[in-house]
């Protein structure tokens, strides 16, 4: 419950804000737009990596762990950032990725010449399993020098680190400390649960080789021995889980366990994966997505494990495209997405744009992609023959790109990101939907999230409450109660594009907030318009 009533919003840092005209997001733009995520109602900002880097995965790929990459900023403007985010109440969570280091790493350089302590820091192996990396093609990357493979779940130039050897842990340990000492206050774990490797490596026949990989036999104890040896049991740290199960993730995040505080998961973000496939495009199964998000959310109440709950990040499409409406119901449906998972049990994190509705950027040409996954698959599915037409609308409902495309500011050319133009196309294909104009405007989707927010930090119920579902009889509704004392808060969201009408049980008692006029009640009946969201209660007399 400790972080029930706060509000993590992550930052892609290459796309919030430019502050000197490259064309690239920055630290000091951070700085420059904290009132704007204060206002927002945010207690904590995660920002993507910004360590020095190839930037081959724009970061995810750091050959240093302890200085910024010049292009973001230095640390001196880090340190103005802590002191401006602290005086604001908000708090910095920095992201570590352990799981794996840029081929351009001293370390793995050292490896590449054949050092032995440094091979044992990788995993180099006299022969590969026909494991597949998750960026497509082999995980596993020849050295003719070496005349051996190392292993790189992500792309080739993401080589996996060696958790069983306690230099590396140690190392990693050391990276928490220096930057804890700066004055940050969290830290997201990137793909945590796949730092547990099998002791032989063996070919999949069944699958890409996850299963061997993911949520491996060592990862508790990892998380037990990091967090205790750097001292960051009250900080916020987060987890984020590739292809991950419900009792892991209890596992990871009760905090009785003293591993980490809360996790990411992404059951709920594969529902439009024909058969389980990324680049197989359908319609999200809504009646899917609604029954995982009421599994994970009775499991990890019944487990007292703790979620942080989203629909967007650096690597998914825009929510409002994928599961609403960019169209017709584009403002119900982006108010509606909101409602159904922020007041749930969990931590919010929201992704940079989500509360302006941000809709895809919709590509039409691989010129205008970034995202190494996108490009790589790009290739990948040609070959598979499909035609240039396919594989572009594939790439368009699927890249990561379409969450990275700049921040909507404002109208201007440059959507008041930068002045010059941006590493990676500016796509604001709503005009309303830019910070300026939606803080200027009360039935704005900035507003709404910002009532939404104060609401979760009013009630007790709404951050540390029980969660009831009900009306689950109800296709294409999700509706719950939260429960604290006395207090009692009801959340009723119509998923679909259609009219759901509803049986109460009893009264509504007070609209808390509603995305829309007003209720459509016929006798005992509540008739749901499309993307219709309601929350409401009882006044509480005498908690
Ligand atoms: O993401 C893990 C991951 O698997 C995602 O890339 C996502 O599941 C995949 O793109 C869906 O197809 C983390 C980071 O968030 C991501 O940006 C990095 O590329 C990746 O790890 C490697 O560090
Ligand atoms: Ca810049």
């Amino acid at each position: 419950m400790q972080f029930g009533d706060k509000i993590i919003y992550e930052i892609y840092i290459k796309s919030f804000q430019d502050s000197n005209g490259d064309g690239i997001g920055d630290i000091p733009g951070i700085t420059s737009r904290l009132d704007y995520i204060k206002e927002l109602g945010a207690d904590y900002i995660w920002i993507t990596p910004f360590f020095v880097s190839p930037l081959k995965d724009n970061g995810y790929d750091i050959s240093d762990y302890y200085n910024i990459n010049p292009v973001f900023g230095t640390l001196s403007d880090l340190d103005v950032l802590i002191f401006e985010a602290d005086k604001r109440g908000i708090g910095i969570i920095l992201d570590m990725v352990f799981n794996h280091t840029s081929t351009e790493h001293e370390w793995f350089q050292k490896a590449l010449q054949g050092d032995p302590r440094y091979m044992e820091y990788y995993f180099f192996r006299d022969k590969p399993t026909n494991w597949d990396s998750k960026f497509g093609n082999s995980a596993w990357e020849y050295v003719p020098e070496l005349d051996k493979y190392y292993l790189h779940l992500f792309d080739k130039t993401q080589a996996d680190l060696n958790w069983t050897n306690e230099e590396v842990r140690d190392e990693l340990k050391k990276v928490i400390l220096y930057w804890k000492n700066k004055g940050v206050k969290g830290f997201r774990f990137d793909v945590v649960n796949l730092i547990s490797k099998p002791e032989t490596f063996e070919d999949d026949e069944a699958g890409d080789g996850r299963r061997f990989y993911t949520d491996g036999k060592n990862v508790h104890k990892y998380l037990k021995e990091l967090v205790a040896e750097t001292g960051i049991e009250e900080y916020l740290t987060v987890g984020e889980m590739s292809s991950t199960d419900l009792p892991n993730c209890i596992g990871y995040s009760r905090k009785e366990n003293r591993e980490l505080s809360m996790v990411f998961h992404f059951q709920h973000l594969k529902v439009d994966y024909r058969n389980g496939n990324k680049w197989e495009l359908m319609k999200p199964d809504m009646e899917q997505l609604k029954k995982l998000i009421m599994e994970w959310q009775n499991g990890m109440q019944e487990g007292n494990g703790w979620d942080s709950m989203f629909w967007c990040n650096h690597d998914q499409p825009r929510a409002v495209s994928r599961f609403g409406d960019d169209g017709k119901y584009w403002k119900e449906s982006a108010k509606l997405l909101a409602t159904v998972l922020y007041l749930m049990r969990g931590t919010p994190c929201i992704y940079q744009g989500e509360e302006l509705g941000q809709p895809n950027a919709y590509f039409t040409d691989i010129h205008q992609y970034r995202d190494v996954e996108s490009i790589n698959y790009y290739h990948i599915l040609l070959q598979e023959r499909k035609t240039k037409e396919e594989v572009l609308q594939i790439l368009a409902e699927r890249s990561r790109d379409n969450g990275r495309t700049p921040m909507c500011w404002n109208g201007s050319k440059y959507s008041g990101f930068s002045t010059v133009e941006p590493w990676l196309p500016c796509r604001c294909r709503i005009p309303e939907a830019n910070a300026e104009e939606e803080r200027a405007d009360e039935t704005s989707v900035f507003q709404y999230y910002k009532s939404l927010l104060q609401l979760r930090k009013q009630y007790p119920s709404l951050s540390k409450g029980r969660i009831t579902f009900i009306y689950e009889e109800y296709k294409n509704v999700i509706a719950y109660e939260r429960t604290y004392g006395k207090e009692t808060k009801t959340v009723i969201c119509n998923l679909s594009g259609e009219n759901v009408e509803v049986l109460l049980k009893g009264s509504l008692g007070n609209i808390l907030l509603h995305n829309m006029e007003e209720l459509c009640i016929d006798g005992e009946w509540l008739v749901l318009r499309p993307y219709e969201a309601i929350v409401c209660g009882e006044e509480v007399f005498g908690k």
